[in-house]
C-alpha cells in the first residue's frame, strides 16, 4: 500500500515536521498544507515556475486559486514556510491589477481587506508590473509584497477550501467579434496597426507605448509564428523598422512583454539580442531584404515606427471584403501574386498531380520569390491547419540545381535545417508545417499551393 506522507505545520511552535497521515487533511494531494479551513500548496521551486496566469490556472485545476492573504497571521504562516523551505524567495500570490489601473483584486474573489506591500511597492516598474509576488528578499521585510511583470516565470502558492477537489472552471471566454479601425489589419481576431509612415511620427520605444495606449491599444505582443508571419507580410507596405512591446529595461538580458504576457515565442535576428554598446533595451522588427520581421534589441531612444494591437470592436463598421484583383476563383492576392491551396483531395496528391491540378486552373505550383512572399505562404499554411504543401521547386532539369516550375529565377530560399537533404527520390520541394522548405519524395501526398502573377 502506498504510504501517504504529508507535511504539517504546527501553528503554535512554528515548527515543521513530517508526519505519516492516514487521512491527509487536504485529501486531493498530500502536498497541500492545512491551516484553519484552507489548504495551501507551494509549486516545485525549480521545476514548476510559471507566469501568473498559468500559475493561477494550475491552482484552479486543483480546486483553488493563487493564494489570497487576509491577515497578519496568514501572511506570517506563508512567510515562515517560504523562509524555511525555499531558497528562491519569490512566489506568485493571487493579487493583480489590470491595465495598470492601480486597482488590485484577488483572483479568488475575496475582498482586499489586508495588504502588505514592500516599501516603495507597488511601483509598476517600467510600466509593466501588474501581478503581486510574495517577497522574502533582504532588505525588504520578509513576507512583504512586490508587483512584478505577470509573464515572469516563478514558483507560486495556491490556496483552496479544505476538502475541495473539484477543478474550478469558468465558461470559455468568447472569441472577440467585431471589426478593426480604419488603417488596422485583422489577423486571428486581433487588430494590428502600423504607425510611423511620416518620419516625423517615428518615436522612441516609451513614446510608442504611450501613443498606442492613448489610442486604446498596446504595443504589439507576438506569441506565435503565425502572428509573426502575418506582420511580416504587412511590413512590405513600409520601409522602416517597427517597435514591438518587448524590452529588457527592467533586468538586462531578461526580455519581457510590456503587457505582462508570457515570452513564449521569439524571432531574433542572428546574433541578437547583443546589447550593442551596452545600452540596447528595446526590441524592433527589422525590415531589410534578408531579415524582414526579425527582432533586434536597439537603444530605446531610437526613432522608429511602431505596431499597436487591440481587440476588434463590434461597434466599428465592417470593412467588407479585402480588395482582391485575382480574377481566378478562390485565389487570394498578395501584391502581384495570387495564391490558392487546392483542397479538393483532402488526402493530398503527388507532386506531378499537384502541378496538373494547378495547370487546370491555368496556374503553376507556387514560386516564392522573397521573404515577404514566404511569410504570406506561412499565413496560408496556417489557415490550412499547418499541413505541408507542395510548392513549384524541383531539380528535374539539371541534377542538383533547383528551378521554379513557373520560370522565376531562384533568388530566395528558405530551406529547413540540413535541407535540402537530397535523399533518394527527394527531387520535389514542400513547405513543411513550420514554413521551412524540404526536398522530399515526389510521390508524397500533399495539397498543392498554386500561384499566378498579375504583375506582368
Ligand atoms: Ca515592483
Ligand atoms: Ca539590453
Ligand atoms: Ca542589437
Ligand atoms: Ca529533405
Amino acid at each position: 500500500m502506498k504510504q501517504v506522507v504529508s507535511i504539517q505545520y504546527n501553528y503554535y511552535t512554528l515548527s515543521w515536521e513530517v508526519k505519516q497521515v492516514v487521512n491527509p487533511p487536504c485529501p486531493s494531494n498530500s502536498e497541500w498544507m492545512l491551516r484553519g479551513d484552507y489548504c495551501y500548496y507551494y509549486s516545485a521551486e525549480i521545476d514548476d515556475r510559471r507566469g501568473w496566469v498559468e500559475a493561477n490556472s494550475y491552482c484552479m485545476d486543483n480546486g483553488g486559486f493563487l493564494t489570497s492573504v487576509h491577515a497578519d497571521g496568514e501572511n506570517d504562516f506563508l512567510t515562515d514556510i517560504t523562509i524555511r523551505k525555499y531558497d528562491y524567495h519569490s512566489h506568485w500570490i493571487g493579487l493583480r491589477t489590470y491595465a495598470a489601473n492601480g486597482k488590485y483584486s484577488w483572483s479568488d474573489g475575496t475582498p482586499l481587506d489586508y495588504i502588505n506591500w514592500s516599501s516603495g511597492e507597488p511601483n509598476d516598474f517600467n510600466g509593466e508590473e501588474e501581478c503581486a509576488e510574495f517577497y522574502v528578499y533582504t532588505p525588504a521585510v520578509p513576507g512583504s509584497w512586490n508587483d512584478l511583470n505577470c509573464g515572469d516565470k516563478i514558483p507560486f502558492i495556491c490556496k483552496k477550501a479544505n476538502g475541495n477537489i473539484a477543478p474550478i472552471t469558468y465558461p470559455p471566454t468568447p472569441t472577440p467579434v467585431g471589426n478593426c479601425p480604419t488603417g488596422a489589419f485583422k489577423f486571428d481576431n486581433r487588430c494590428y496597426q502600423f504607425f510611423g509612415e511620416d518620419t516625423a511620427d517615428r518615436v522612441g520605444w516609451h513614446d510608442a507605448r504611450t501613443q498606442c495606449e492613448s489610442l486604446g491599444m498596446q504595443l504589439a505582443t507576438l506569441h506565435s509564428q503565425q502572428v509573426q508571419s502575418f506582420l511580416t507580410t504587412q511590413l512590405k507596405t513600409v520601409t522602416y523598422r517597427m517597435w514591438i512591446g518587448l524590452s529588457d529595461v527592467t533586468t538586462t538580458g531578461q526580455f519581457r512583454w510590456a503587457d505582462g504576457t508570457a515570452v513564449d515565442f521569439t524571432n531574433w535576428n542572428n546574433g541578437e539580442p547583443n546589447e550593442a554598446g551596452g545600452e540596447e533595451d528595446c526590441v524592433e522588427m527589422l525590415n531589410n531584404k534578408d531579415d524582414v520581421g526579425e527582432w533586434n534589441d536597439n537603444a530605446c531612444g531610437k526613432l522608429n515606427g511602431f505596431v499597436c494591437q487591440r481587440n476588434p470592436d463590434l461597434s466599428l463598421p465592417d470593412p467588407g471584403d479585402l480588395p482582391n484583383s485575382c480574377t481566378k476563383t478562390n485565389y487570394v492576392q498578395y501584391y502581384d501574386s495570387c495564391f490558392r491551396v487546392i483542397t479538393s483531395q483532402s488526402s493530398g496528391m503527388s507532386f506531378q498531380d499537384a502541378q496538373s491540378a494547378c495547370k487546370s486552373d491555368g496556374t503553376d505550383l507556387a514560386s516564392i520569390i522573397d521573404s515577404y512572399e514566404q511569410a504570406f505562404v506561412e499565413t496560408r499554411l496556417h489557415i490550412m491547419g499547418d499541413n505541408p504543401l507542395w510548392i513549384g521547386l524541383v531539380d528535374d532539369k539539371v541534377a542538383g540545381e533547383y528551378s521554379w516550375v513557373d520560370g522565376w529565377p531562384v533568388w530566395y530560399t528558405n530551406w529547413g535545417q540540413s535541407e535540402p537533404s537530397r535523399g533518394p527520390g527527394e527531387g520535389c520541394v514542400a513547405v513543411e508545417f513550420d514554413g521551412s522548405w524540404d526536398d522530399t519524395d515526389c510521390s508524397r501526398k500533399l495539397m498543392p499551393l498554386c500561384k499566378y502573377s498579375t504583375g506582368k
